[in-house]
């Protein structure tokens, strides 16, 4: 029997590339399968329902949640933590979003990503340094993860020590974007909801410690702020600082990972890259093109009907925006299957776009700038021991699970 474009995508077989798929795709812009999503899959289309304001991001809005494979059931009720501003729509999302920005970035905080800078040095340096045997380690344990968990526990203030405890519910919860037709979704909503339960039981002690002893992380800003938006709600700070721990552990990882992949099947890039680190900007923004950590967003839904490219899309219906298919349309960028650092134009899609466009997004650039600059300064002739690499099952968060690398020696 043939395979569902659908079934394909989420088919594990085909994670290691599964752009030839996101290509047949494209010929049909907004493609539609009975009982299923509607699946966007072209540049133009996916940025203008980006920026539509008929668009939604908050399950409630769906007209039936037991037709998007991807709705999590217990996600929205029954006692575990509120939907964080990923999760919601204007106004409610630009209150928490603009509060949450308060301790991170411009205006009032404009130097807390960059003055990170010398603390993301030592990081990366600290874990190359351990880096036991240059001629065989894995990249993904070694570092690709160690090193957006220890920055994201810095800077939210979670003790690192607690991240044994906080990782099992962090992959739960990515786990259950992860549409297996297979799965019984009653389990899984009921693994992510008691995992999103936890995580919330775990964040309030912290809170209620950074309350009484704030310091300059950005939970206890959050939990003593009283700005023009006055302050969260407990259960809104519970779910914000929730997203953030996850947001700051699951794709960033991903980056890093699909970015020395990359590398390693480009060594002509990398050697450029290893002579001149300003390098890293441009690599880091193709590769979000190339190669985007979040392949698809799968939680959104239509307000009101909505005619797109001949089709009318009904109120109510589960709709993905399949980026990293956008990312290589051929009516948007020149040669797409190309990995080039030097396009004039990279407008990529990697980071979405509108008021849901990625909140971490200055953090998650720099941590990768940071890490390839330096794992292309410090490792000598590095190569892929395996290609392609072990992939994690998830369709939605694409990434190796394992990067085998072998090199002749770690620089000083
Ligand atoms: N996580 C962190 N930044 C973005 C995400 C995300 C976006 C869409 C779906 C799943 C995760």
């Amino acid at each position: 029997m043939t395979q569902s474009l659908l079934h394909r995508i989420l088919d594990y077989a085909n994670r290691p590339d599964p752009y030839p798929i996101y290509e047949e795709l494209r010929r049909t812009p907004v493609h539609h399968e009975a009982d299923g999503p509607y699946v966007i899959s072209t540049y133009y289309e996916i940025r203008s329902l980006l920026h539509d304001p008929r668009m939604s991001s908050d399950a409630r809005n769906l007209a039936s949640h037991t037709s998007d494979p991807l709705a999590e059931p217990g996600s929205a009720e029954g006692g575990a933590l509120p939907p964080g501003f990923l999760k919601l729509d204007p106004p409610e999302h630009d209150r928490l979003r603009r509060m949450a920005n308060r301790p991170f970035g411009p205006p009032h905080s404009p130097r807390r990503v960059d003055g990170m800078r010398p603390e993301l040095h030592d990081i990366v340096t600290g874990l190359i340094d351990g880096i036991g045997d240059p001629g065989g380690f894995d990249l993904v344990e070694q570092f690709s993860y160690p090193f957006p968990v220890t920055v994201i526990c810095r800077l939210l203030g979670v003790p690192r020590e607690d991240e044994a405890r906080f990782h099992v519910w962090a992959d739960t919860l990515a786990a259950s974007l992860d549409p297996d037709p297979d799965a019984d979704p009653a389990e899984r909503g009921k693994d992510a909801h008691d995992a999103r339960m936890e995580l919330g039981m775990y964040l309030a002690g912290l809170i209620e410690e950074r309350r009484k002893h704030p310091g300059e992380d950005m939970l206890s800003q959050l939990a003593t702020a009283k700005g023009g938006d006055g302050a969260m709600s407990t259960m809104e700070l519970l779910s914000t600082a929730a997203l953030l721990l996850i947001a700051g552990h699951e794709t960033t990882v991903n980056l890093i990972t699909n970015g020395m992949l990359t590398l390693l099947r480009h060594p002509d890039v990398l050697g450029r890259l290893r002579e001149d680190p300003r390098l890293a900007v441009p690599i880091v923004e193709e590769l979000l093109r190339f190669e985007p950590p979040v392949q698809l967003v799968p939680q959104r839904t239509t307000l009101a009907d909505i005619e797109i490219r001949g089709v009318t899309i009904p109120k109510g219906a589960p709709v993905w925006l399949v980026l990293a298919s956008g990312n290589r349309d051929p009516q948007r960028f020149e040669d797409p299957d190309r990995f080039d650092p030097d396009r004039p134009d990279i407008q990529h899609l990697g980071l979405g776009s509108g008021v849901h466009s990625c909140f971490g997004a200055p953090l998650a650039r720099l941590e990768t700038q940071f890490a390839l600059a330096e794992l292309a300064r410090r490792l000598e002739n590095p190569r892929l021991v395996q290609d392609p690499p072990p992939y994690r099952q998830n369709a939605v968060l694409r990434g190796p699970r394992q990067l085998h690398i072998t090199c002749d020696g770690i620089r000083a």
